[in-house]
């Protein structure tokens, strides 16, 4: 099965935000944002602008009719600044104008006195000023204080990972337009059209039924759309409410990069435990979350860095705790990983110290470590179905790592500058939101007269491919050719009360949702079989296209089979409902089952690195995954090679530079620099572990959206292992990304290394 959007994004067919043909009278909107990350405004001036030839109203915090909020956790964040300003491109004012570029032009007529403040851009020197999104958490198992007295060895040490960019291409935007009664319906390029639709209706202080979100695809989300599209299908919203005329608002992208948050950089200290044989029995961390200005998801995200602090390992006795610090950077928010990434790359670190010291290779504790079936996670849940050894062994297998290992070895003896290292990276993934009641989805079927059908659901398709497994759920339930089934665009009047398309969980819930829908409908249609078969009824069977006749037929078509229960009447259309079972948690006691299953793998990550210049090239990445049993082998692999990419950018070359003042300076895509098809790994190979499948993801086809982009951080490692062999002296500092600059002081620290001649 192909994905259904190939040939449509091939041919430029398909339909985004910017694709929808504009209503008449349609207004655009621009947001004037805060010139500073700390301050008082003391007063606006926005005569000027307002006199800008075309320029057809200033909106400000003082026209919203409801609540001037969106926070969606808590309710900690202005849709427009009031009085204060928390971040550099805080909105404080929107523009409406007859064009993009008058509302651009009128923007910069804005004039505004602020006191300034000054910026906390550190999550450390926010935790030290008592500044706290909310109060920290531990995740505690075993007795770490009473574990170190039986440690043969302890080590301890700090670990940093910083921000990253979503990228999506396309930016953030929403279109609004009014129906009838005030009633206002809003295209938005949203991952969560529910939050969109229950923020509008606070802001605008109506009932929700009178918003409607419609969203037919998005050009990427990777999580910075699950919370933060929120606030521009608001504006639009409202501007539309208040000017009775559509309202567009698409940001350009330094604008997006300046005004959006991130993903979350982290500060971490980690203190490591271990035997003489290598076995980890104590783990002490603290996190130090940069949540930004305003709470947005940082509570779920500093979860599931709990979750996750351990990453692939069994470890007797762990203390993890985690502050979510508050900063004056834009709110930080989902990416991909969700906080998971930054947790398991202090362990890794924490891996990569103790071996260091102790001269063995990562990879030795690493494997003394896999969780088995029967250990215990720290928050309580109980492994089973563990696919760590076995993905790591078949990995090790597959890939021959010694004779890897000696390649690379080998090349490092007879090259002076340019140095390969090695890394394993072992990946264990919880499926399911953290927040237990999330895990639920809706699915509304209709198989009209005809036998095609049409399928709405909760989920987003934003090309991780989601329609298409859609499609092949109704498809194989009903046993019809997939051209039968249509996909209909995410709308909340079909659909209501959905959670975000994020936590890698939009097909299991959906899917599972669908397939209970068509499986009602399929029951039904089987009893119409059941009858007509058995004669006790006769009907008008529709036969080869269009040509009626009667009769006892023998067998029935798809189409026969519809016909003959629509005109017996039967319910051609069924809602299906999904809540996961089984899992649940408990935070008083930091205990519970939260997660359906886990998601497994192991990659082997091989990197060239460049002494004179600093830079490297990944050799070849081949990596073990746990797919289940994939419905979609292609879309999954798609899923693999962006995921490790997107991980690899991370841990290397995507370096976020704040000023001390919270100025984003890496603001463009010529100072932020992002994996091109230069930089990607010469060689990707992705083998699936032989498995029967989790009867909990949707057709036994594990979850594979998030899990795959921790494959990335073995990058880190594998530079850090080219670079020992260059520089003996290097000292290990795990301070994420990796960019060529850190890597060229790597190379040439200390005093006694000779700087080649240039
Ligand atoms: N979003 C969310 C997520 O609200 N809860 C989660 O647990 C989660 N996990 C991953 C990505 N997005
Ligand atoms: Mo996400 S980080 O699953 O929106």
């Amino acid at each position: 099965m192909k994905n259904i959007d190939s040939k449509g994004h091939v041919r430029g067919e398909s339909i985004y935000l910017d694709d929808i043909p504009m209503r008449v009278g349609t207004l655009y909107g621009d947001i004037y944002d805060a010139p500073c990350a700390h301050g008082k405004i003391k007063s606006v001036d926005y005569s000027e602008a307002e006199q800008f030839p075309g320029v057809v109203k200033i909106l400000t915090h003082q026209d919203v009719s409801g609540e001037n909020q969106i926070g969606g956790i808590f309710p900690d964040e202005p849709l427009f600044a009031e009085d204060e300003i928390h971040f550099w491109g805080m909105p404080i004012a929107l523009i409406i104008a007859e064009t993009e570029y008058i509302a651009r032009q009128a923007r910069k007529l804005i004039k505004i006195d602020i006191e300034k403040l000054p910026a906390i851009v550190d999550p450390k020197e926010a935790k030290a000023k008592g500044s706290l999104i909310f109060p920290p958490r531990t995740f505690k198992l075993g007795d770490v204080e009473a574990a170190w007295e039986g440690c043969d060895y302890v080590f301890e040490g700090s670990a940093d990972s910083g921000g990253q960019e979503h990228l999506y291409i396309e930016t953030q935007g929403a279109y609004a337009y009014l129906m009838e009664n005030g009633n206002v319906r809003i295209a938005s390029s949203t991952q969560g059209p529910t939050a969109v639709q229950r923020t509008v209706a606070k802001v605008l202080g109506v009932p929700m039924h009178k918003v409607e979100v419609d969203v037919t695809r998005l050009g990427g989300g990777f999580g910075g759309k699950e919370d933060q599209a929120t606030a521009w299908g608001v504006m639009a919203a409202l501007a539309t409410t208040a000017l009775k005329r559509p309202v567009k608002i698409a940001l350009h992208r330094m604008d997006d990069m300046r005004m959006t948050g991130k993903r979350h950089p982290y500060r971490s200290d980690f203190k490591i435990g271990l035997n003489k044989d290598l076995k980890i029995t104590a783990y002490e961390v603290t996190f130090y979350q940069n949540a930004g200005a305003a709470a947005d998801l940082s509570p779920a995200v500093m979860e599931r860095t709990l979750f996750h602090a351990t990453n692939s390992y069994y470890i007797p006795n762990v203390t993890a705790t985690a502050y979510s610090c508050r900063t004056h950077l834009p709110p930080n928010t989902a990416f991909r990983g969700f906080g998971g990434p930054q947790g398991m790359f202090v362990m890794e670190s924490a891996i990569a110290k103790a071996a260091r010291e102790l001269g063995v290779e990562p990879h030795e504790i690493q494997q003394r470590n896999l969780l088995k079936d029967g250990d215990e996670f720290p928050y309580g849940q109980i492994v089973d179905h563990a696919e760590a050894l076995s993905t790591w062994e078949n990995a090790v297998d597959k890939f021959k790592l010694q004779s890897l290992r000696q390649e690379v070895d080998d090349f490092n003896s007879h090259n002076k500058h340019l140095k390969k290292g090695i890394a394993m990276q072992p990946v264990c993934f919880g499926i399911s939101f953290t927040n237990t009641p999330m895990n639920n989805a809706r699915a509304l079927v209709h198989i009209y007269s005809d036998g095609s059908v049409g399928v709405s659901t909760g989920a987003v398709e934003m090309g991780q491919g989601v329609n298409t497994k859609m499609l092949q759920v109704a498809a194989s339930t009903f046993s019809i050719d997939p051209a039968k089934v249509k996909l209909e665009t995410t709308n909340t009047t079909r659909v209501a009360n959905t959670s975000p398309s994020a936590a890698s969980s939009t097909a299991d819930l959906n899917g599972k949702a669908l397939q209970i829908a068509c499986d009602k409908l399929l029951e039904r249609l089987k009893e119409t079989a059941a009858k007509v078969l058995k004669s006790e009824v006769t009907y008008i069977l529709l036969q080869d296209d269009q040509v009626y006749c009667e009769g006892k037929p023998t067998e029935l078509s798809w189409e026969q089979l519809v016909q003959a229960a629509f005109l017996d009447r039967v319910c051609l259309t069924e809602n299906g409902h999904y809540a996961t079972p089984v899992i649940h948690f408990d935070k008083a006691k930091e205990k519970g089952h939260p997660f359906a299953y886990h998601v497994y793998g192991t990659a082997i990550l091989v990197v060239t690195v460049d002494c004179i210049r600093g830079t490297y090239v990944f050799d070849a990445v081949k990596l073990v995954h746990d797919f289940g049993k994939s419905m979609n082998e292609h879309i999954d692999l798609g899923q693999i090679e962006g995921g490790l990419v997107q991980g690899i950018g991370w841990m290397t070359m995507e370096d976020l530079q704040y000023n001390d003042e919270g100025k984003l300076l890496s603001n463009a895509l010529s100072t932020y620099k992002v994996p091109d098809i230069y930089s990607v790994p010469k060689e990707i190979i992705v083998e699936a572990l032989e498995t029967e499948g989790h009867e909990m993801a949707i057709l036994k086809s594990k979850a594979v959206g998030e899990p795959p982009l921790m494959y990335g951080l073995g990058a880190y490692f594998a530079i850090q292992d080219a670079i020992r062999a260059y520089n003996p002296d290097y000292q290990m500092k795990f301070d994420a990304p990796f960019t060529p600059e850190k890597v060229l002081n790597g190379l040439y620290e200390k005093s006694n290394v000779s700087v080649p001649g240039v």
